[in-house]
């Protein structure tokens, strides 16, 4: 018994030690993930089932067989009762007596969607109101010791926002990108502007109306004492070859005065330490620290994407605390200068000029807890291989989750990060602005630190669609107190909360307020600010018109494709296929969809003969024409310094301007899209007096090399050929070979020749291409004799084509197992061969006999 009470007191002593000295390595807090044990029900129901956390209510009823795949055929127009509900979550969690015995216990939760009402224990704890924003409730008074009930009521935000636009002064301008009509909205009434919640849900011009309700990010509860690491912020003050300065700056709330250790940790390497006295409640702390022999971090093609690992932590007598977060040493900059051709919009990486390669990406689903992490890595892979260097994260979508900025990291991407704003006005009453400060301030908390951050932008064609697509005048004309209103709300929220979000908290980046525009001035112009180029599809200008020039970076432009076959059988069956059928035309969102479609492949194309061979020449007319359009930009380098089509991928099969659609599988604009943004490339320019062909260049240096030049009939003969010597000049483009065309096509049937184009650097073989003097609808193209042969490799299977005439756009496919094609719909000349590899995990019987392959002469 003596032995016992002195061992406890031994032990209560060595405790109490341990909590006053400043050794204690143990951790200050518990983290606690609330994921388990959900339930969901109709909120008049009680009719309990369960439910997946992170998740949402469309996938939650579609995983207990309660609604039809919502994606397949017209399946998504019987669903929209369930945006029109109120639904209940929760479940109970359990909390030790360690746990309960912390000074402080709080719940955070990093994401609700989107009116939700949180009870803990059925006290009211939370109202939340905003998807896109995190919200820490501190809940030490309501929580007990042992079983705790978390119950998260969402209001239908149909409702929700019908009563908020019921009682609003003035109907808040939208555009038909709202597909209230499909949502059976009572009215037809534009709900989306009052929402905070991510607008593509609400429909879009290719996207489903599918407006969902949950938790959409973790809930995770902290019990800590005496002081709570918030958020770590790491400043890149000055980088040389030698060193690079840096601070982190610390946010600790702390309970009271008391001492601190700071830490950095570099990989693992304790690089600073500091002994602070921490103030009561939240302050910022800085620990300045130096990385001797810094490597830079590099966007995709310009050197490696060097990412270091910071860790930073606070030492305690209750404990240490840890955050952590990578690092990318860079600078970037957005470069506005007066030129000759107007003012410049280039990006600056590490003090070099980039031109931006890359795409607008969307969210890769509706339904967003169904995007896996191999998904993101595939679609942020997919941009990588190709070459691009940006991605713009587009503002009718969502502030991406922390794997796509981390991927981006990885791969070198830099990211045009819009606010959560596209295509509409927005209300400007002190709450909603509020509501967008909070929103704002957390992402941009959130994401600062990734070395892909590039730029922070305002929001997406609002500024255009006020000034140039009639807003302004219609709203003076219908609502002239509500058009005063709109314009005010769009001045405060992107001209003030937005920008003064990013200086505090990201002051190192630069922030736009609206894409497209032209500084200062509230119409886009040409040669200043950045553009959406919609000549092509909105106004049927021919493709060519993108070799025009003058613009300076060209954020957006696009054209639309139907996706393969094989991703059209999952949503549709065999009397679907017509692209004018009721299932079709409901998976083609665009008002202007297939007649535009329709009107370019007339003019550049022959009438395909069937549904099948429409499909493959509609993927081809996509890549051909936006082939041109980075070409056109690239060549008029550096005049134009951006080039980002519309669009990456897709949220669900449906045709769209995407080049990876829903399933991930690359359109033919994809593979064109790794020849057209390589590093280096040579551009052949058929379509003038003069056979011009360019050099561009991303490379720092000069490169010397020849240009070997050769015009063939589609039989194999030679009709000309050149060779000449020439200068890749840095980072740049410049005319490479100039001569007439009337003369060198003299004597040649324009209509069975095809131009090869190799350019040697070094007397390697860096960039080949084919082009043509007519349009494809103007060729004789031969029907050649294509022979395949297909060998088991451990990827999956090497096919080995060759042919004896011009194979045109040669495209493999087996429309029954998964898989990628090293390369596709490329164009074989005669005599030639070459290999693939079908990257797949199936086993394929007999697989050479089963391959498709088509060539463009089989399409009519
Ligand atoms: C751009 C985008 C989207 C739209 C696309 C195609 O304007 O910003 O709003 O989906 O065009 O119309």
């Amino acid at each position: 018994m003596k032995t016992l009470t002195h061992s406890i007191f031994l032990a209560f002593t060595l405790l109490s030690l341990m909590a006053c000295s400043h050794t204690n390595n143990s951790p200050s807090s518990v983290t606690i993930n609330i994921d388990k044990g959900w339930q969901f029900s109709e909120s008049d129901k009680n009719e309990w089932l369960d439910a997946e956390v992170p998740g949402c209510i469309h996938t939650d009823l579609l995983n207990h067989d309660l609604i039809k795949d919502p994606f397949y055929r017209l399946n998504e127009h019987d669903l929209q009762w369930i945006d029109k509900k109120d639904w209940v979550y929760q479940t109970t969690f359990n909390i030790d007596k360690y746990t309960f015995n912390k000074e402080r216990i709080s719940l955070n939760f990093a994401g609700l969607d989107t009116y939700a009402d949180v009870y803990l224990n059925n006290e009211l704890i939370l109202k939340a109101d905003n998807m896109f924003r995190g919200w820490t409730v501190d809940c030490k008074k309501y929580i007990k010791e042992g079983d705790n009930k978390l119950r998260i009521y969402f209001h239908s935000p149909i409702k929700v926002g019908l009563d908020i636009y019921d009682n609003y002064p003035y109907v808040v301008q939208s555009s038909a990108n709202d597909l209230a009509k499909i949502g059976q909205v009572p009215g037809e009434k534009w709900v989306s502007p009052h929402v905070r919640k991510a607008p593509y849900q609400f429909g879009w011009d290719w996207g489903p109306r599918l407006v969902t309700s949950g938790i959409w990010e973790p809930i995770t509860l902290k019990a800590w004492n005496t002081a709570r690491l918030d958020n770590i912020h790491t400043n890149q003050l000055d980088i040389s070859e030698t060193v690079a300065l840096l601070n982190s700056v610390f946010e600790i709330e702390a309970q009271t005065s008391e001492n601190a250790e700071l830490s950095i940790f570099v990989n693992n390497e304790e690089l600073s330490t500091k002994k602070v006295q921490l103030q009561e409640g939240l302050h910022t702390y800085k620990v300045d620290f130096e990385i001797e022999n810094p490597k830079r971090w590099w966007s995709n093609g310009l050197g490696d994407a060097h990412l270091y690992k910071v860790k930073g932590q606070l030492k305690t007598k209750a404990g240490i605390e840890t955050f952590e977060h990578t690092l990318g040493l860079r600078t970037i900059e957005l470069v506005r200068e007066d030129d000759e051709t107007g003012r410049s919009f280039y990006f600056k990486l590490n003090g070099q000029p980039v031109f931006m390669k890359g795409a607008n990406y969307i969210p890769n689903d509706v339904f967003l807890d169904r995007v896996s992490p191999e998904k993101y890595e595939h679609i942020i892979k997919s941009a990588a291989d190709c070459h691009f260097n940006m991605l713009r994260v587009w503002g009718g979508g969502i502030y991406e989750k922390e794997i796509f900025y981390a991927l981006c990291d990885k791969y070198g991407i830099l990211v045009w990060q819009d606010f959560m704003f596209a295509c509409n006005m927005y209300p400007g009453h002190p709450e909603f602005l509020e509501s967008v400060k909070h929103e704002a301030e957390y992402n941009v908390r959130r994401l600062r630190n990734h070395p892909s951050i590039a730029l922070w932008c305002g929001n997406n064609e609002i500024l255009a669609a006020w000034f140039g697509w009639g807003w302004k005048e219609d709203n003076e004309k219908k609502q002239p107190d509500g058009a005063k209103a709109m314009w005010q709300a769009y001045k405060d929220i992107f001209l003030d909360v937005l920008p003064k979000a990013v200086q505090a908290h990201d002051p190192i980046k630069q922030y736009w307020a609206s894409s497209p525009q032209a500084e200062d001035t509230i119409r886009t112009n040409k040669i200043d600010g950045d553009e959406h180029d919609w000549r092509i599809w909105f106004q049927d200008v021919p493709f060519i018109t993108y070799h025009d020039g003058a613009a300076r970076f060209v954020s957006e432009y696009g054209f639309q494709s139907f996706p393969e076959l094989k991703t059209v059988k999952k949503y549709t069956i065999p009397e679907d296929y017509d692209i004018n059928s009721e299932v079709m035309k409901s998976h083609q969102r665009s008002f202007i969809g297939n007649g535009a479609i329709k009107r370019y492949m007339d003019n550049y194309y022959r009438n395909p003969k069937d549904f099948e061979s429409f499909l493959y020449v509609g993927l081809l007319l996509q890549a051909e024409g936006i082939r041109t359009g980075i070409e056109g930009h690239r060549i008029n380098m550096p005049t134009t310094m951006g080039s980002l089509y519309w669009q990456l991928n897709d949220v669900w099969p449906v045709a769209s301007w995407s080049s990876i659609d829903y399933f991930g599988n690359w359109k033919a604009l994809q593979y064109f899209t790794r020849k057209a943004f390589a590093p280096i490339i040579a551009v052949p320019d058929t379509k003038t007096d003069d056979l011009l062909v360019y050099s561009v260049s991303d490379n720092f240096e000069d490169k010397t090399g020849h240009l070997e030049l050769t015009i063939l009939d589609f039989e194999g003969k030679e009709l000309w050929s050149n060779t000449n010597n020439i200068t890749v000049k840095a980072n740049t483009s410049n005319i490479i070979f100039k001569k007439s065309l009337q003369k060198l096509l003299k004597g040649i049937n324009t209509s069975n020749a095809v131009l090869s184009t190799k350019l040697f650097i070094d007397n390697q073989l860096t960039y080949s291409t084919t082009s043509y003097f007519k349009e494809a609808k103007d060729l004789s193209l031969p029907q050649p004799q294509v022979s395949s042969s297909v060998k088991k490799v451990d990827k999956g299977y090497e096919i080995t084509v060759s042919t004896d005439k011009l194979a045109k756009n040669l495209y493999l496919s087996y429309n029954e197992a998964e898989g990628w094609y090293s390369d596709n719909y490329f164009d074989l000349l005669p005599g030639q061969s070459k290999t693939i590899v079908f990257e797949t995990k199936e086993i394929i019987e007999d697989f050479n006999s089963k391959l498709l392959i088509r060539t463009l002469d089989d399409t009519y």
